[in-house]
């Protein structure tokens, strides 16, 4: 049978689609959402929740002359579906296939990139001035979600777009869900507005009030009930937001496309800022999404029947480097009281689900607010502490000046542990940790370590919560190399490399995730009668010059393999090092992420286009020799 979808190819198509209609659609793009996501993985229960509401966005608003912003994005997928990507959805996250997330490359209705959270309010601020200089008309629409507005950013947003007074609709999505359950004082104002304390009691005076009038006050009573949720709408919660200068509509029903539309129709004929709070339930329409949002939240392929994960491993996976950091936590937590452990709405991304359960008074989920957590640890080391802070590496990126300014400037011993160091694989260009290594190499005091595999990440968690100052370790994401695990946490020598394996033709440094693909190259070279060292510097900062210079001096050839980008990163430390040592008789390669965006694929698709893989290494230790 034909779908109504089959016929959806811009907005356009559905703004002559009556309501009946409009809810078969809804249900239409459900489906193709669980089929593809079942397929390609992805954010399935955020989308899930927003199908009603992109809806009635692109119903009533004139997209994309009028502009709709997204926030994280991770919610978009009904958006994709019904603005010309129907046909190629099934390519969600694949190499060459479309992104997970908005982005302006891809379609004019994709008007800003996101991926990181609470940037929406700003952006679109800043398209209202430009709407103003240019004389325009168009409205700027944002959705943002609860968890995400609980950032520094949205609230700076906020505070600047309820001054400036400018037309913006900032539609609030509350689902009361972060990825896990929402943290923090506005969370809770929200829940409070949902439950509807005030409603509750506005209803029940106004209904005492009716009943109270003789022979209409029973018409009035059913007639109170069909405009209750404009009453509610446009006279009660919301006060906080009227005090930050928006008009407050809401909370609405967010499945009930023909509230969601009328209410989005009086609220386009506003005026100012307004700010629209819609209730939405994470995962709608899947049972198990519903019932595991935070499972659904990111899930990798399922079975749509079942819910449960695909393909069950004959020989299961080692264990992952997020576990690994998890669990040697909780064992190093145990011995020292001082160890505490941040995230910010990551709990279970970084491991720290079982640190949480166990220790709950030395646990804190900070909401999305990475900067707050930086300083907020910085906070507990000059108290004496030992904060842990998990957070991955590109959301890290945001908290660069607190990591600079409150932690290192003052050389606070707080813990940084930074996972999906490197490719992310198919979240794309927005969540790659490939910035982390030159970074935090630059600043003063910090050290910055990385594991060759999930033993030796345990043992430089040990090293560094007993060490002194900033220290940062940083990991990938995924399995580990299946190595055997010691039973003892020795802490390392700061600053100490190994060499893995003897060579006397030249030699591979490298760091973190590429010693595995070292290590697999030298055995090939091997028989080829190539013999390459293998150096594993373990420390980006402070580096082995001593190990490296000795290495460089012997071999005279060397090549050097990094997870992170060209400039600044380990590769340049190894340069720095050997020019400052006034060696110069060295033939280098040097491989590592290009100066250049790198877009989605599998991780291992990812380190063959960069070439940093095995293949990249054994070209260039070939060139090398040959030479
Ligand atoms: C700066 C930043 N930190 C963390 C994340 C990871 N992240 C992606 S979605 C999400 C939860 C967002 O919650 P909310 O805005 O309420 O949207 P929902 O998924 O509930 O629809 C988080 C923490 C991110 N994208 N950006």
């Amino acid at each position: 049978m034909k779908r109504i979808l089959d016929s959806i190819n811009d907005p356009e198509d559905i703004r002559h689609l009556d309501l009946p209609s409009l809810d078969i659609l809804a249900q239409e793009i459900r489906k193709l959402i669980v089929e593809t996501v079942s397929r390609t993985g992805g954010h399935l229960a955020s989308s899930l929740g927003a199908v009603e509401l992109t809806l009635a966005i692109h119903y009533v608003f004139n997209t994309p002359k009028d502009r709709l912003i997204w926030d994280v994005g991770h919610q978009a997928y009904a958006h994709k579906i019904i603005t010309g990507r129907r046909d190629v959805f099934h390519t969600l996250r694949r190499k060459g296939g479309i992104s997970g997330f908005p982005k302006r490359e891809e379609s004019v209705y994709d008007v800003f990139n996101v991926g990181h959270s609470s940037t929406s309010i700003s952006a679109a601020t800043g398209m209202a001035e430009a709407r103003r200089i240019k004389g325009g008309n168009n409205k700027v629409v944002v959705v943002i979600g609860d968890g995400s507005m609980s950032a520094g950013m949205a609230f700076e947003g906020l505070n600047w777009a309820g001054d400036r007074k400018e037309d913006l609709v900032i539609i609030l999505n509350d689902n009361e869900m972060s990825i896990s359950p929402n943290v923090g004082a506005l969370s809770s104002y929200l829940n409070r507005i949902m439950t509807g304390e005030a409603v509750t009691r506005m209803r029940t005076d106004i209904k005492t009030f009716l009943k109270s009038i003789p022979s209409i006050g029973g018409h009035m009573l059913n007639f109170s009930r069909q405009v209750e949720e404009s009453l509610k709408a446009f006279f009660l919660p919301g006060a906080l937001f009227e005090d930050l200068g928006f008009t407050y509509v809401g909370p609405l029903q967010g499945h009930r496309l023909d509230r969601l539309i009328k209410n989005l129709q009086n609220i386009k004929k506003m005026e100012g800022p307004v700010l629209v709070h819609v209730l939405t339930k994470k995962g709608k329409g899947y049972l198990y999404a519903e019932e595991e949002p935070l499972r659904f939240h990111g899930i990798s392929s399922f079975c749509v029947e079942t819910g449960q994960p695909e393909g069950g491993d004959a020989c299961p996976a080692p264990i992952t480097y997020t576990k690994m950091f998890g669990e040697t936590l909780v064992r190093l937590a145990r011995q020292d009281a001082r160890i505490v452990a941040i995230t910010a709405a990551m709990c279970d991304g970084t491991g720290l689900d079982q640190f949480a359960r166990i220790f709950p008074d030395r646990f804190f989920d900070v909401g999305i607010a990475e900067q707050h957590g930086v300083t907020f640890a910085a906070g507990l080391a000059a108290e004496g502490m030992i904060p842990v802070v998990a957070i991955y590496s590109t959301f890290m990126q945001r908290a660069y000046d607190q990591i600079i300014h409150d932690v290192c400037l003052q050389n606070l011993h707080v813990v940084f542990c930074l996972d999906r160091g490197g490719f992310v694989g198919d979240d794309g260009a927005t969540h790659h940790g490939v910035f982390d290594l030159s970074y935090l190499r630059a600043i003063p005091n910090m050290i910055v370590m990385a594991p060759k595999d999930e033993n030796e990440l345990q043992h430089m968690l040990k090293t560094a919560v007993e060490c002194r100052g900033p220290v940062a370790v940083r990991y990938p994401r995924g399995s580990g190399r299946g190595v055997p695990l010691d039973d003892t946490l020795v802490p390392l020598e700061i600053g100490r490399g190994e060499i893995l394996c003897e060579g006397s033709d030249l030699a591979i440094i490298t760091i973190g995730a590429t010693v595995d693909a070292a290590l697999n190259a030298a055995e090939e070279l091997g028989k080829e009668g190539i013999s390459a060292r293998v150096v594993n510097a373990r420390f980006v900062k402070p580096l082995d010059g001593e190990l490296i210079c000795r290495t460089a001096k012997e071999l005279k050839r060397i090549v050097i393999v990094e997870e992170n980008v060209l400039m600044g990163g380990f590769g340049s430390a190894v340069l720095e090092t050997l020019a400052g040592s006034g060696i110069n008789d060295v033939q280098v390669r040097l491989l590592a992420i290009p100066d250049a965006f790198v877009e989605h694929a599998t991780q291992q698709e990812l380190r063959h286009i960069a070439g940093i893989d095995k293949d990249a290494i054994l070209a260039a230790a070939r060139e090398l020799v040959k030479k």
